[in-house]
């Protein structure tokens, strides 16, 4: 709404924009009233204190009220700034429980989405409005940034290690997709657009495609890749059992334990050696090489798919958190 008066900002079109902004706009005009103020008083005080009417300085020994003054003001200020952008750092950082999942592999240079309903794009992201989306994040190569000007939401997308970020778009329309690190020769067309439907035209562009669902293709993995064989889920089973083990605290062999996330899943694919639950020989080959970062989320979302009911990893939701 902003913006349509002073057009510095692009559109909001997400639920944390208008926050956002406001936030920005607190920090804009501060820095403004102080400049202003400091600029006045040292023309002010240069013409007042002039040394034609001043030949003598007066030497001034300092007050205690005025010192107390201008530090208490200026960190009841700072609190102010470093609070409400905590709040909204925390409520950016944790997508509601409720949300739609969407996989994204960023490489050299474009962006590849998943959709747990299987359809897959490039460069293009379709979503419906008004409904929290929670994107899983990784790239094949560098480190590249996801970022929607639009949304007010921005995330690097790392090699190695699965990132987050969440919104909510308040209005059809297309919306700019950026890369914002460098990530070589062509990283300024390393660009996308995210496509906000109607419910009914998502539902449409939803039922146009065909094959699986994520879970399913990871499944189709799980088998042609033989982790079937050991995790078969039978007594006596050479590798651990793995229905309702995602979002649950596993035991590990060196006695700690840890919550099975998308990285703990991806690791213990990849490094099968670095947390090698309770019980368990270390057994397992490592697939580090052998299948590309599309598969192994498919993977993820077959373990994921295999969990038991409430855990959800990353769903530290923030229920009526600020909106
Ligand atoms: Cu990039």
């Amino acid at each position: 709404m902003l913006s349509k008066y002073i057009p510095l900002w692009p559109e909001q079109a997400s639920t944390v924009a208008g926050h956002m902004d406001l936030l920005y706009v607190f920090l804009v005009l501060n820095t403004i009233f102080f400049t202003v103020l400091v600029a006045v008083m040292v023309v002010a005080f240069s013409i007042k204190f002039r040394k034609s009417k001043h030949p003598v300085a007066v030497q001034i020994e300092g007050s205690v009220p005025l010192e107390i003054f201008w530090s208490a003001v200026p960190l009841g200020i700072a609190m102010v700034i470093f609070v409400w952008a905590a709040v909204l750092y925390f409520h950016l950082m944790r997508a509601p429980r409720e949300s739609m999942e969407v996989y994204i592999t960023g490489k050299q240079w474009m962006w590849k989405m998943q959709h747990p309903t299987g359809q897959r794009e490039i460069n293009q992201l379709h979503v419906p409005v008004n409904t929290n989306v929670r994107l899983t994040m990784i790239s094949q190569d560098v480190i590249h940034s996801f970022f929607v000007p639009e949304f007010r939401i921005k995330h690097d997308v790392l090699p190695g290690r699965y990132t987050y970020a969440w919104f909510n778009a308040t209005k059809p329309g297309t919306y700019h997709i950026f890369c914002t690190e460098y990530c070589g020769t062509k990283h300024s067309g390393m660009i996308g657009e995210v496509i906000v439907m109607e419910p009914a035209a998502y539902q449409l562009w939803l039922s146009g495609s065909t094959g699986g669902s994520l879970a399913q293709e990871g499944e189709r993995q799980f088998a042609s890749l033989g982790c079937v064989t050991c995790h078969s889920g039978q007594p006596g089973a050479r590798g651990p059992n793995l229905e309702g083990v995602f979002g649950s605290n596993v035991k590990i062999s060196d006695g700690r334990s840890v919550t099975a996330d998308e990285n703990y899943v991806r690791e213990s694919i990849l490094n099968p050696q670095a947390k090698i639950v309770a019980g368990y020989g270390p057994i397992m080959p490592t697939f580090a090489g052998q299948i590309s970062e599309e598969t192994l989320i498919q993977l993820v979302a077959f373990v994921k798919s295999k969990q038991g009911t409430g855990a959800k990893a990353g769903g530290q939701a923030t229920p009526g958190g600020k909106q």
